[in-house]
């Protein structure tokens, strides 16, 4: 009876499977249960992209914005009735956004045309919870149109993130939602122009799990009726979300996936979706394997599903004045280009503008240096003039077609082949440390193995290798030099392509070390490059010139350094630029610190550099559930002014306010009289606030000053963390 029923399902699907086959798209194939292992490899290796993901893989680097109510709350997530008359960006300017992005070498902005508070950016005709209901523009302002006129004014593309989850309005977690959705998306899709990506976000902190059964197969319709070349991303079928936010991908990254096979549109609707729960494998898009052959293996249909990498230059996805100090640097943007567009991704890079309505100038100033290194390290490919042959060319597909710079003509071998090399010989030796590869995925992906190696005088060496290729892989290494290199693929699911290759040489990069950052006498200070032949330069504080630098430096005062780096061809480091801090007083600590908060050692506290309302700013010193007992030794006996003392509090981090703080002075360390004492009364609130603790005084003269700070221990009662330990941060003493 079993083996019955078992052949009529099979039977079944078979016939299923080839009724489907008639109107399946490119970018899905269906196994059958006949199809050995083989057949399954093979198959996966001619899944293509769909057009509107070739063409959205090609861009490569696109722009975020998360832009809304929440700026102006200085939150992340927001609240559910916001005061939206806080909404007006006064000097918002779209055409700055733009151009700032554009020269970044950005291809389309998203834009957060509503978020998870509900706000929308456009006047939408469905709810008042709108921007035409703020002072901005006197309510004729539509930051949607802006943006999208700006985009096709600089040549960019455009593209919508509508939240799904919506805090705001009344119908959510009804069915009514789905169609008030569905009103906001046809507003959306009708009335700015064209629109290239639709990005569906996952999340949903409701309280006691308030859900919506999201009626995605319809949006879905809805877009590709509206917009058929728009990509639908995340809680979508044509982009997948890469698992993380911190816009490092996966070194083995296969846009082909394993999915189930139910019916097409099932299919198409991809989804971590309760309600359709296993509509689509692989249900955990953080897995560190997604399409490796034990993966399909178990599938029922395949499909071209490629990574999007999401990731904010700040700390945070809306703009915050405390993220200021932490946008970025050029060289962490490069390294996170690498491991996304370098690891067969499109980056997705958050930059929010701020309450102003612009982007901050220190965001433009990281997004300048990204395009200036970008720029200096793809300027010429190394390899361009080699001479070439392979193990194996198939006819038309030679593989001098890989150093052509036309991405539709490729190298390929015979039908059989899942292993062959490439090998290229240069006219003279060459430098470099960074190779590029891409295979056709208009062919299929295919490549699961490959190295590099150079020849070094008699032998072979390894320089790279990597799994899998897709359409972009880049590679850093240590600098090789060489007159010829081998780009071996050890293992291909069939015929391995190759439409581009390259190498390339990246600017030098500087590190400045010192013996102590804050330091009481002295501290020697070294430069150093990660690449060989560089010359160095430098000046300290505001000199007019710079100085070849060839020694350790040592300095007793607080300096700024300004260096730079030459390599031999003549590319030039960005600026790198640090101070250094001399400590007014020597201090001794009878208490302990924190090492994670330990802002650079015991002389923060008196380096003249102040803590921000940022805890996390490298300048506060955090005491986990231990008093704070410092003394200052003046070094003689001084005229006092007056001391004061500064602590943080931001109670949802855990970090209160000290229950007491007593001063007292001595001229011989030994007796000490009180000059001050405060008692602190325990408050529960939540905006984060710098205290300052201050004694003033007339005539007081002493060597030696004592502070006492009481930390209250744990957190009380009414905190989450009750019963855990507080945090005391304090930064500063000042004497006078
Ligand atoms: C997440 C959201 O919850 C964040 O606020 C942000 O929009 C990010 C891009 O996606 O899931």
């Amino acid at each position: 009876m079993k083996k019955i029923f078992l052949f009529i399902s099979f039977l079944l699907t078979c016939i299923n499977a080839q009724q489907i086959k008639k109107e399946l798209p490119e970018n899905i194939k269906i196994i059958l249960p006949t199809d050995t292992k083989e057949d399954i490899i093979r198959k996966a290796a001619n899944v293509i992209p769909a057009t509107r993901q070739f063409e959205w893989q090609k861009l490569e680097f696109i722009g975020f914005i998360h832009f809304g109510i929440n700026t102006f709350m200085d939150v992340e997530w927001g609240i559910r009735d916001a005061d939206i008359s806080k909404f007006n960006p006064e000097k918002l300017d779209c055409n700055q956004w733009v151009k700032v992005l554009k020269d970044a070498g950005i291809k389309m902005v998203i834009l957060t045309a509503k978020h998870h508070d509900g706000f929308c950016l456009w006047p939408s005709k469905y709810t008042d919870y709108n921007i035409s209901k703020t002072p901005y523009k006197n309510g004729k302002g539509d930051i949607v149109k802006e943006l999208s006129d700006a985009c096709r004014r600089f040549g960019l593309k455009f593209g919508i993130y509508l939240s799904p989850w919506d805090m705001h309005e009344k119908t959510y977690g009804t069915p009514d939602y789905n169609q008030f959705f569905m009103n906001q998306l046809r507003e959306l899709l009708t009335n700015y122009g064209k629109i290239s990506e639709v990005w569906f976000d996952g999340a949903c902190g409701e309280p006691n799990c308030k859900k919506e059964i999201y009626d995605w197969n319809s949006y879905y319709k809805l877009i590709r009726e509206l917009q058929p070349d728009a990509v639908i991303a995340i809680m979508g079928p044509d982009v997948r979300w890469v698992g993380t936010e911190s816009g490092y991908g996966r070194k083995t990254e296969w846009s082909v996936l394993p999915g189930s096979f139910q019916n097409l549109d099932n299919i198409a609707a991809n989804s971590q979706q309760k309600a359709i729960d296993g509509a689509f494998i692989p249900k955990d898009l953080t897995d560190e394997d997604l399409g490796s052959r034990d993966k399909i293996f178990n599938a029922s249909t395949l499909i071209w599903y490629p990574a999007e990498i999401d990731v904010s230059i700040r700390p945070r996805w809306f703009y915050h004045k405390e993220d200021d100090e932490f946008v970025k640097s050029p060289y962490k943007l490069f390294d996170i280009y690498f491991n996304s567009v370098g690891l067969n991704g499109v980056l997705l890079l958050n930059i929010p503008p701020d309450k102003n309505g612009l982007i901050h100038e220190n965001d433009i100033k990281s997004l300048k240096g990204l395009r200036y290194l970008l720029d200096k390290t793809f300027d010429v490919n190394l390899a361009k003039n080699a001479r070439i042959k392979a193990s194996n060319e198939l006819k038309n597909h030679n593989a001098k077609n890989i150093l052509d710079n036309n991405y539709n003509t490729y190298w390929t071998t015979e039908d059989t082949i899942q292993s062959a090399w490439i090998e290229l010989t240069f006219p003279k030796k060459i430098k470099f440390n960074c190779a590029m590869l891409q295979e056709n995925i208009l062919i299929g992906q295919r490549i699961e193995k490959f190295h590099i190696e150079s020849w070094s005088s008699s032998s072979w060496q390894k320089i790279a290798e990597g799994t899998t290729v897709g359409y972009k892989r880049l590679l850093r290494f240590p600098e090789v030099t060489t007159n010829k290199i081998r780009i071996v693929i050890e293992q291909s699911r069939t015929n391995p392509t190759l439409s581009s290759f390259g190498l390339y040489l990246t600017p030098p990069e500087l590190s400045i070390k010192s013996t102590n950052k804050i330091f009481k006498d002295h501290t020697v200070i070294t430069i150093s490059s990660d690449q060989k032949d560089t010359k160095i330069f430098y000046k300290l504080n505001n000199e007019k010139r710079f100085k070849k630098y060839i020694n350790q430096i040592v300095v007793n005062k607080k300096t700024k350094v300004t260096a730079y780096a030459i390599s031999k061809n003549g590319k030039k480091s960005l600026p790198f630029e640090e101070t250094f801090y001399k400590a007014k007083y020597n201090i001794i600590n009878n208490s302990k610190y924190d090492d994670k908060y330990s802002a650079n050692g015991l002389y923060a506290l008196v380096d003249g550099a102040y803590g921000t309302t940022n805890f996390n700013d490298g300048k506060w010193q955090g005491y986990h559930g231990n008093d704070i007992d410092i003394i200052i030794d003046l070094e003689e006996v001084k005229n006092l002014k007056s001391v004061s003392v500064n602590f943080l509090r931001n109670i949802p981090a855990y970090i209160f306010l000290p229950q007491e703080v007593i001063i007292s002075v001595s001229n011989d360390g030994k007796n000490y009289e009180t000059v001050y004492s405060f008692k602190e009364e325990l408050k529960n609130e939540n905006e984060t606030i710098i205290k300052s603790y201050k004694a003033e005084f007339e005539n007081i003269k002493c060597k030696y000053i004592k502070l006492y700070a009481k930390n209250i221990g744990t957190c009380p009662e009414w905190h989450t963390g009750k019963g855990d330990k507080a945090w005391l941060f304090i930064d500063e003493i000042t004497i006078e």
